[in-house]
This record gives structure tokens, sequence and C-alpha cells, in this order.
């Protein structure tokens, strides 16, 4: 038969799952052989990844996904969030608990970096917005702080390939993922050695960069007989969560579309052939990330689910406990428009009191403070409709491309109000699904590497005849267009 398996190890910063991917007749089936919490992990006054805990729960997955096929899969595939990576010592092993990017240590690193080299070139240089915690800052905090232990470093190695380096034991940094990091030319697709130098970063401590689709190894022999399988291929898919989920965007061919990576980030962007690089998308601060196939993600990072996440966190710590669909039954039964914040607030990038930042972002602006959770929840979505407007009408006067349909995909469709409230301020027609694109598109990358699919048109194809795509169309467009131009940023 035509019908083969993957194993998809798909982390987000909140959560990771183990998924087998199975494709038969031009159709996908995902089934969760796992799911676990990942999160940031109280390390002394650091907040850090608890990486042997969470391959502990990644073997967990394989091994389940091992006895469903009778051992059968193809291949496996790992991706994971951006920018943070694991220390190798001499020794080959983790020399120390990675840092999650939302510690504090990466604060004022930007303008330390640009001391030695202008913003606009390291951009230039990049093409990489900036964000404080871009693998190049977090590497230049250890410089000042902690020289010692990059001294001790061999390899460096970026989070979904660490997983897959202590699997197979080889070090590799996958294309989508190591541009996140703002070190590669995004022009080339190369390490920029002449940054690096500028930097004074070892560019040897950074393995070679291969292309996604690559298969990179086999799963060593002992890790094979741990978990009950053979010595399975081990491929390189787009190792960056947002370059799978944009993978498996189900776009129809020829229509005009932009995505929307929605989970604890809001990734909004277009996909283009190559980097747009250039004074404005500097002053705006696009990014262009490497994507599958020769693709490149031009998008802005915004604070997405964060904030209702976070929320809910400080929530809870204080004995009030809400479930996200709680959450967004309030929001949906509290009037809009009553306030919002600008969702780039650097405050809200840390942890923290959440509802008392986006009071007083509140109360900056003249609109009223709020205690109630139901409150706050509507602010959030409101704030975060007027994000999405502000950048995809930047990303259409800077391309010059008008789109007609925005594809929200990820653990952010289900939250239905927000896609509702999403088409009703763009007034465009939003297509929300699949939730666990992430995965999906994992999976599609190693079965096009295996040579079951035939290209990146061929999976989202895929995509489409396999999962539900609900569409909303735009709803009470002239108060959302009111709201938005009374907006006072
Ligand atoms: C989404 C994501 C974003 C990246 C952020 C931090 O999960 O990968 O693309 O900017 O996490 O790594």
């Amino acid at each position: 038969s035509n019908q083969k398996s993957y194993i998809a190890v798909d982390l987000g910063a909140e959560s990771g799952r183990v998924m087998l991917g199975t494709i038969s007749d031009k159709k996908l089936t995902l089934e969760e052989m796992h799911r676990f919490e990942t999160g940031a992990t109280p390390r002394g006054d650091s907040i850090r990844w608890d990486v042997e805990r969470i391959f502990g729960e990644i073997k967990t997955g394989i091994a389940a996904a091992a006895k469903k096929t009778g051992d059968s899969a193809v291949s496996i595939a790992f991706d994971s969030w951006g920018v943070d990576f694991g220390l190798i010592g001499k020794d080959g092993k983790l020399l120390e608990e990675p840092f999650h990017y939302r510690d504090e240590r990466n604060l004022g690193m930007i303008d330390e970096a640009s001391k030695i080299l202008s913003k606009r070139e390291i951009y230039e240089n990049t093409g990489i917005q900036f964000l404080q915690f871009n693998t190049l800052f977090q590497l230049l905090s250890l410089k000042k702080s902690r020289p010692e232990i990059l001294e001790m470093t061999d390899k460096i190695i970026m989070m979904a390939d660490l997983f897959a380096y202590m699997l197979c034991g080889r070090a590799f940094s996958e294309y989508t993922l190591a541009s996140t990091g703002q070190m590669v030319d995004m022009r080339t697709g190369q390490w920029n050695s002449k940054l690096l130098k500028t930097f004074d970063i070892d560019k040897d401590m950074l393995p070679e960069i291969v292309k996604p689709g690559t298969v990179v190894g086999k799963i060593s022999p002992e890790a094979a007989k741990e978990l009950g399988c053979t010595e399975l291929a081990v491929v390189a898919c787009g190792s960056h969560d947002t370059a799978c989920a944009v993978a498996a965007v189900p776009a129809e061919k020829d229509s005009q579309w932009a995505y929307l990576s929605s989970g604890t980030w809001s990734l909004l962007g277009l996909e283009v052939d190559e980097p747009i690089i250039n004074d404005e998308t500097f002053s705006e601060q696009f990014t262009n990330e490497g994507g599958v196939y020769g693709t490149i993600r031009l998008l802005k990072n915004i604070m997405g689910l964060w904030l209702i996440q976070e929320s809910r966190r400080y929530w809870l710590e204080n004995g009030k406990e809400y479930s996200y669909p709680e959450l967004e039954d309030m929001a949906e039964k509290t009037e809009p428009f009553q306030g919002v914040v600008d969702t780039q607030y650097h405050e809200f990038m840390m942890p923290g009191d959440m509802p008392a930042k986006i009071n007083r972002c509140l109360e900056k602006l003249g609109y009223e403070c709020t205690d109630e959770p139901a409150k706050i929840s509507r602010v959030i979505v409101d704030s975060l409709a007027v994000a999405y407007r502000k950048c995809l009408e930047r990303l259409e006067a800077l391309t010059g491309k008008k789109t007609n349909v925005l594809h929200i995909v990820g653990g952010g469709t289900k939250h239905l109000l927000l896609c509702q409230c999403a088409a009703n301020i763009l007034g465009r027609k939003v297509a929300a699904g699949p939730v666990e694109a992430t995965a999906s598109g994992n999976v599609l990358v190693q079965a096009i590497a295996s040579g079951q699919v035939e290209s990146l048109e061929e999976a989202r194809e895929m995509v489409a005849n396999s999962f539900e795509v609900k569409i909303y169309e735009p709803k009470d467009t002239d108060k959302w267009d009111a709201f938005y131009k009374s907006v006072p940023f």
C-alpha cells in the first residue's frame, strides 16, 4: 500500500507533543502519542528549560509511537520554538540547562550589540528583527557575564536540533531554526562569518547548516533499544515550529493569502521568495525568517496568546482558576472596544503580573482600569486584533501585495472569538485551521523527504483535504473600522 507513517516531535513554549502522522491516499491523519508541559522552569534567579524532563517525555512519546505502528515509521523529526540553544561540552554532553528566552539576562543586550555594530548594519547582515532574546544577544550576554562557560563549549545547538542530537549523536543546525538566531545571512542562508567575527563568536561552535528535509542520521542503537524501535532515520524538517506551521497552511494555489501562526506568539506575515531587507523593513522591524523549500517568511512577532497565558497564570497564583475556554467565554460576553493596549509594549515580553501591566497601559492611554478577568480578556482580544491589522496593512504597503484571506493556523484557532475579531477588523475572510499545523508541517516535510509527497504545493493541498478549515466572514466591519481608527497609537 502507499501508506506511510512518520513521528513528529513538536515542542512549543507551553506544551510539547509527540504525534504519529500517517499519509495514505493523499490524506494526512495525526494521532497524539503523548502530550506534556514544557514552559519556563525557575532555577535560582533564572528561568530555564528542563531539558532532561522534556527529553524523558519525548522518549515516552516515541516509545508509544513505535509500539502503535509495530515499529514501522519511516522517520522522525523535531521542531521547536526559535532562538534558544544548548551548550555542549568537549565530552559531548550538555554543560548546563539551557536558558529560557524570556530570562532577564538579555535585557539591554541589543544596546550592547549596537555599540559593536549599528542596528542597521546588523539588520543588513541578517534580515532579522531585533528581539532581545535572539541567539546573537543571548551569546553576547554570555560573553559578558559568564565567558568561562563559553570557553568550555564545543558546540552550540538550537533547541529542536538539540533533542535530535541527544537521540542520534549528530550535531547540525537546521536552516529555518538557525535563521531565528540573527546570525545567518538570509541572502545566502549560511552563518554570517563577517558578523560572527565582528562579535567575536567562534564560528566553529556553530554546527554546519543543513537544509529542511535532510536526513541527518539515525537514532542511536542504545536509544533504539530503550525505545523499542529500529534505528529510525532522523530528518531535519523545518526545525523551527513556525516554519512547519506555515508549511502546513492550506492555501489555495492562486489565492492572495497571509498567515497567522497563532500560539504563544502571533506570527503574522507573508510568504515571499527573497528576503526584503531595506530601510523600511528595518525601521518597521519586519523579519525575514527562513522557510522550507526556498521560501522566506516576512513577518512580525506579535505578543499573542502569551498575554492570556500569563494573565491566567497570575490569576491562578492568586487563587482564581480559569480555563482558556472560560476566559474566552468571559471575553465574548463583555462589551468590546472598552480599551486597547499596544501589544508590542516591551514589558509584556517578560513573565510577571500581566493584568497589572495591561492596566498600566490602559491608564496611560486614558482608558478605565479593571480588575475583572473578563474585561482584561476582552482588552487582550481587541488589542491583538488591532495589532493584526496594523501588521497586515504595513506588509501590504511594503510588498505592494493585496491579500484577500488570512489563514490562521495553530492552537490559537481554538480561540473562536479571536478568529472572528481578526476577520472583523481586517474586513477579510479568515480561514482557520488546522490546529496542529506545526506537527502537520513537520510530518509533511518528512514525507517530501521520503518521496511520498512531491512538493510543498501538494503538501498544502493535502492539508486542505485532511483537516477542517473553518471560515469566518467579517461582521460589524463599520464598528471595527471606527474602533481601529480610534486607537491612540
Ligand atoms: C513560536 C516561536 C517564534 C519565535 C519564538 C521564540 O513558537 O518559535 O517563531 O520568535 O517562538 O523562539
